[in-house]
């Protein structure tokens, strides 16, 4: 190897060293196989309060972006309890899903909700461990309309976070800001304040660096965008 060869693979080097690290989107469950995380009973958390014994969890044939199975939780109000319920449906029997994605970018999920419980006003968020006490992203609305779509919260930005006891009462739990470099997957929190049940799929749970982008459905827009092409070809015409 000559001398300008030399210098040439040094400066290549120089170059791959001198990229910035990035992380990679982590697939946390898409139920395509079943199996863990996520896929206990909603009354396995003693936190959970307010649903029925007979609430449940199963797969069922459906899923985002052309997956074949989400996850099904059928959430049954419980009569004797008022104010609505909440559900902490855990990432797995420990309390903490280890999977290590750094404190930069997403963590988040997609939900359907039919239009029948619209009346819940059921609200999400998304618990991790930052790794020591668990914070909570602040409550998403699940928009009621049978449609796959996408709740995410950006663990750089600590105004999408708030304390593990703005949902579950004093625990003690959390600051509301994600502080260490990695965080450890608690759990979804489902909730709503109106007495009734719901059935609520979840599917595509991710980490994804930069934040999913989901073209949101807009068969109006798709509609227009169609007319506008078609208006296009005939002025070409
Ligand atoms: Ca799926
Ligand atoms: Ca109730
Ligand atoms: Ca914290």
């Amino acid at each position: 190897m000559n001398v300008m060869k030399k210098c040439l693979v040094a400066i290549c080097l120089l170059a791959v060293c001198a990229l910035p690290v990035t992380a990679a989107t982590v697939v946390i469950q898409d139920y395509e196989a079943g199996g863990a995380p996520f896929d206990l009973d909603p009354n396995f958390s003693g936190s959970t309060s307010g649903i029925l014994p007979s609430s449940a969890i199963a797969l069922v044939a459906d899923g985002v972006g052309g997956s074949t199975q989400a996850s099904e939780l059928t959430l049954n109000d419980d009569p004797a309890s008022a104010g609505g319920w909440i559900t902490r449906f855990v990432a797995n029997g420990a309390g903490h899903f280890v999977v290590g994605v750094p404190t930069t970018g997403y963590i988040g999920f997609r939900a359907k909700l039919d239009q029948a419980y619209a009346g819940l006003g059921l609200e999400v968020g998304f618990a991790v461990d930052d790794p020591g006490t668990a914070d909570i992203g602040i409550p998403k609305t699940v928009i009621a309309d049978g449609q796959w779509r996408l709740y995410q919260w950006n663990l750089a930005d600590d105004s999408d976070w708030t304390t593990f006891d703005a949902y579950y009462g004093s625990s003690g739990l959390g600051n509301g800001t994600i502080d260490g470099a990695t965080v450890e997957l608690d759990s979804i929190a489902i909730r709503t304040a109106v007495d009734g049940d719901a059935v609520l799929l979840i599917d595509d749970i991710v980490y994804d660096p930069a934040g999913r982008i989901i073209p949101e459905p807009t068969t109006g827009l798709l509609l227009m965008a169609a007319m506008g092409m078609a208006l296009v070809r005939r002025n070409r015409a």
